[in-house]
């Protein structure tokens, strides 16, 4: 892409402001200047996105299609500007402009089309594959509202519509000309031709317009540009609706929720429709449309197209994938059933994220077979087919072909369907892998273990570091050079300065300089007033019974009463930072927010406590706050029950920014204990092992720890006996734990907990030895850059290389 010189940059931006915003330099606004620097970067995003097709096609090489129902971005201006090369040019011009760079960026909305780290894992994902030079595209739906804004009243959850695209999105180009029919619902009939082949002809079905926009995925430093493809339903303009104009405008209406809303209500059967009828939308447009190019670019014949094209989905959300290729190469290029299996199982490979049973989907039959009863007969097959298959080669696991297979009790497991449809199947973190195998999907295993494999997660260190903590960034540039930025292991280097007295204090500079800035955030948002000087203890997450904020307020209940108890109690200071959305109609998740609320209203304002505690809850966590909260981060708390975090990767951007993870020895919290040294982390609790034994002995004794531990009932009484308000959700939360016996071990693990945290305080009193702890995680974290996860999956799954 081309460079410019601050002159050549302001010269641009003028052209842009005066021909796009009809304003000038002296007399604009923060939205026209950031309208004016999308326009220069997508002019040169274009342009080196044109090429990139070119070369490729050129190359013919395999091409990676990434599909996920989620991909949260975030903003792209900054990432863009960084991975084109014009990131500080564009900070210095505006600023000798007298404009604040930050203000000017903060112009875009964030993309929130995705609810937690399976999104953002696939927005790294899509930076890393370009990046690294790999043809890689991803396929996603541009849902009209993202996932919810969060607002909180009175200490309660709101949800309202995220109308990201109020303003015109300056990175999308809609390609009518590109736009796919998807066909739901109706019958199928089928007749045997003179070949002696049954040929299935579809009646009575809905047609709906899926129109692809296109947002350019920037490669650092190397002029790629791959796509992330968003399609969107609309009704087709040959539908007449008997040319009764109301009608008209409710179908259209009808069609376009497909594309309406991320994961729409599914506490209801309708919502639950809506959400199957999303994934076949996303699936047979995407792979209809790869179908095509195949064959318009490389004129193969289509039994060649998984030379080309490989198809990673990103957990079972786009499994109808599988018998949607099925359904084109058989009913559209006449293939029979083996010759177009062999394709799609040399195509397919599904990543699972998660072991939790409520995420593992599964559909009633009759809602697949009224989403597309062709797709449905398809399953049925491959599940007859398959276990057939299992009964003549695998005798020794007849007594198992139920429990394998994809439809049972007239339910179709996605997950089941995803393993058999694919020729890889991988876990998210070492453990989490083993437990698939072990577990999760153990029968499975024994039948096709050659599928099974792991690809630890990974974060791209460029939006994480590079342009989330510039002064860390200057600090090590300073120190190393930028060969890390290509290259995140180098950060290794960083050792040479383990016993640096000047390095390790100037690290501490840069540290209490971006707890300032989230001070101030911390202001604005809440109007609660924190010192700097405090520890940051930051728990930014899903909220969700497993993830355990519960836990983590409990021990602030056990930390107040302390002090209450003892006022003149010696405490290090420390400010508890949550952020965290709750599915709307999960009520605990709820309720637990609230009780946060409750707590900091009373540890915040209460005079004994000195402000020695300070409960932070920020609300709307999203990418953009993220990029505030990481860089201040001091302790990480990554405290899920062990065996159910699938990996995490919040825990791995605090790890890049220095702070040090105070966890389980869960997900990808193992590697992070391997890697640093038990030294320089945390741990504490049940291991994964002993969580699981406990749950196969139908758990363990939550009751009588909370009668003998006086600890353990003191926190917990504190729910009952109105010490943070009179509110039948906090009433609730404690006999929801009591009664269905702690299944997220809290009261096991509490004690364990609060001893971690005394660990943890009495080591921050050494301040050399934390600076050191917190060198050690930011130059070991170059092993979590989403770049070395990438070049895994091109290498052992995709075989782009
Ligand atoms: C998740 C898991 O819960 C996380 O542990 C994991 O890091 C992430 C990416 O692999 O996937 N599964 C899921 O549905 N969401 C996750 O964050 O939202």
């Amino acid at each position: 892409m081309k460079t410019y010189s601050k002159t050549e940059f302001r010269e641009r931006l003028e052209m842009k402001l005066t021909n796009k915003r009809n304003t000038t330099l002296e007399d604009t606004t923060d939205t026209d200047l950031f309208y004016a620097i999308c326009s220069i970067l997508k002019d040169e995003i274009n342009q080196a996105s044109v090429e990139t097709k070119k070369t490729n096609i050129d190359r013919k090489k395999r091409q990676i299609n990434y599909l996920s129902m989620e991909f949260l971005i975030g903003r792209l201006i900054e990432s863009n500007l960084l991975n084109a090369g014009l990131l500080d040019v564009c900070n210095e011009v505006l600023t000798e402009l007298g404009r604040d760079p930050k203000k000017v960026y903060s112009e875009e909305n964030d993309a929130g089309l995705g609810n937690g780290g399976l999104g953002r894992l696939a927005a790294c994902f899509l930076d890393s594959i370009a990046s690294l030079g790999y043809l890689g595209n991803g396929f996603g739906i541009r849902y009209r509202y993202g996932l919810f804004e969060q607002r909180i009243v009175n200490g309660t959850q709101i949800e309202l519509p995220d109308n990201w695209l109020q303003e015109v999105y300056p990175w999308e180009t809609r390609k009518i000309d590109e736009a796919m029919h998807v066909n739901f619902g109706g019958e199928v009939s089928s007749e045997v031709d003179e070949h002696g082949n049954f040929k299935f002809t579809y009646h009575n079905q809905e047609t709906v317009l899926a129109v692809p926009y296109d947002v350019g995925v920037v490669g650092y430093d190397n002029d790629v540009v791959n796509q992330l493809r968003l399609w969107s339903a609309e009704l087709p303009s040959d539908v007449i609706d008997h040319g009764n104009y109301k009608n008209r405008l409710e179908h259209m209406q009808n069609v376009e929720r497909i594309s309406g809303f991320l994961y729409p209500d599914d506490s209801t059967e309708e919502g639950r429709f809506l959400r199957l009828k999303q994934q076949y939308f996303l699936v047979s447009s995407t792979i209809q449309t790869l179908i095509k190019q195949f064959k318009e670019k490389y004129n193969l014949p289509v039994t060649q197209f998984h030379e080309y094209h490989c198809i990673q989905i990103n957990d079972t959300h786009p499994t109808f994938g599988i018998p949607e290729l099925m359904r084109i190469l058989m009913d559209e290029e006449g293939l029979g059933w083996n010759e177009a299996w062999s394709i799609v199982t040399k195509t397919f490979a599904y990543t699972n994220h998660t072991i939790m049973q409520e995420a593992l989907e599964k559909w009633p039959v009759s809602q697949v077979q009224k989403v597309n009863p062709r797709i449905f007969m398809i399953i049925n097959e491959i599940n007859e087919r398959f276990c057939r298959e299992v009964y003549e080669k695998h005798p020794e696991m007849r007594d198992k072909i139920a429990d394998l297979a994809v439809i049972s009790n007239n339910v179709v497991h996605m997950s089941k369907l995803a393993i058999v449809g694919s020729f890889s199947v991988n876990g998210v973190a070492a453990l989490h892998s083993e437990i698939i195998k072990d577990h999760t999907f153990n029968d499975f295993y024994r039948i096709q273990p050659e599928k099974f494999n792991n690809k630890t997660n990974g974060i791209t260190h460029r939006r994480w570091l590079m342009t989330a903590n510039p002064g860390l960034t200057h600090l090590i540039n300073d120190a190393i050079g930028d060969v890390w930025h290509k290259s995140p292991q180098e950060l290794t280097q960083l050792m040479r300065y383990y016993n640096d007295e000047s390095f390790l204090n100037h690290l501490a500079d840069v540290k209490l300089e971006n707890k300032r800035v989230l001070k101030e955030v911390i202001y604005k948002k809440t109007g609660i007033e924190v010192d700097e000087n405090s520890v940051f203890d930051v728990q930014v997450k899903r909220l969700h019974e497993y993830k355990r904020q519960l836990l983590n307020i409990l021990h602030i209940i056990y930390l107040y009463n302390e002090i209450k108890r003892k006022p003149s109690i010696r405490i290090q200071p420390r400010t508890f930072i949550f952020g965290a959305k709750a599915a709307p109609s999960y009520h605990i998740a709820k309720e637990i927010i609230k009780l946060i609320h409750a707590v900091g209203n009373v540890v915040n304002n209460d005079k004994d406590v000195d402000n020695r505690i300070k409960v932070v809850f920020l609300e709307n966590y999203n990418v953009t706050l993220a990029e505030d909260i990481m860089p201040a981060a001091e302790i990480s708390e990554q405290i899920s029950t062990a065996s159910m975090e699938a990996s995490g990767t919040g825990n791995m951007k605090m790890m890049m920014n220095g702070a040090v993870t105070l966890g389980t020895m869960d997900g990808a919290n193992v590697e992070i204990a391997e890697l640093v040294g038990k030294e320089n982390i945390f741990i504490f609790g049940l291991s994964s092992e002993e969580v699981i034994n406990y749950q196969n002995n139908g758990g363990y004794q939550a009751e009588a720890i909370y009668q003998t531990d006086g600890r353990v009932k003191g926190a917990m009484d504190a729910l009952k006996n109105e010490q943070f308000g009179r509110d039948f959700a906090f009433n609730n939360l404690y006999y929801h734990v009591l009664t269905n016996n702690d299944p997220y071990f809290l009261l096991k693990d509490f004690n364990a907990y609060v001893d971690i945290h005394l660990t943890a305080m009495a080591t921050y009193q050494d301040k050399k030895k934390w600076n050191q702890m917190s060198l050690m995680n930011i130059l070991k974290s170059g092993q979590f850059s989403s770049d070395r996860t990438i070049q895994q999956y091109a290498t052992d799954i995709w075989k782009l290389v």
